[in-house]
């Protein structure tokens, strides 16, 4: 979401391919009314890019950065690198062997550069931004007011529909 609002998350991702899987990230801020950008930046295609990105993402005002890639996934890694800002990993589904390859790659940083690494696929995409606004809650009002909102809609949806059968 680019709404002119002074964008709270970024959302990058390796490639064009990630945005099946990422989308469900900026879906899920939209939904919260979370201010965010979304970005393809490579590590291995436009590495200066990603240095670029992440030294100057503080300073531009973001407050948590989503990293989502598959493969040889080195973005949130290399982007937790550059910028002292909390980065949320999402593996992304890979072809080859189906996001495993992913999650190893981001979920394994060596002690002293963490990556908060989520589940693979559209899941991890989905909790990623729930949990880049529940950092954001702690001092936004209308982002906890919306994720309180959010969380009571999602429980009473589950109590109102006991019947696991499809109708
Ligand atoms: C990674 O390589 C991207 O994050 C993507 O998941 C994967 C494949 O990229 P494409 O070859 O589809 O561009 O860097």
């Amino acid at each position: 979401m680019e709404t002119g609002k002074q964008a709270l998350v970024g959302i990058i991702m390796g490639s064009q391919s990630d945005w099946e899987t990422m989308r469900h990230a900026v879906e899920t801020l939209e939904k919260l009314g979370v201010p965010c950008e979304t970005r393809v930046v490579s590590a291995h295609r436009t590495p200066d890019l990603l240095f670029e990105y992440c030294a100057e993402a503080r300073d531009r005002g973001l407050e948590v950065l989503i990293a989502g890639a598959g493969g040889a996934a080195h973005l949130p890694g290399m982007a937790a690198a550059k910028t002292p800002l909390p980065v949320l990993g999402v593996p992304v589904q890979s072809k080859a062997l189906n996001g495993m390859d992913s999650l190893l790659s981001i979920a394994q940083m060596p002690a002293g550069v963490p990556v908060g690494t989520l589940a693979i696929g559209k899941a991890g995409a989905t909790n990623a931004a729930l949990l880049a606004a529940a950092m954001l809650a702690n001092h936004y009002d209308e982002v906890r007011e919306a994720l309180d909102d959010f969380r009571a809609a999602q429980t009473q949806r589950v109590l109102s529909n006991p019947d696991p059968r499809p109708e």
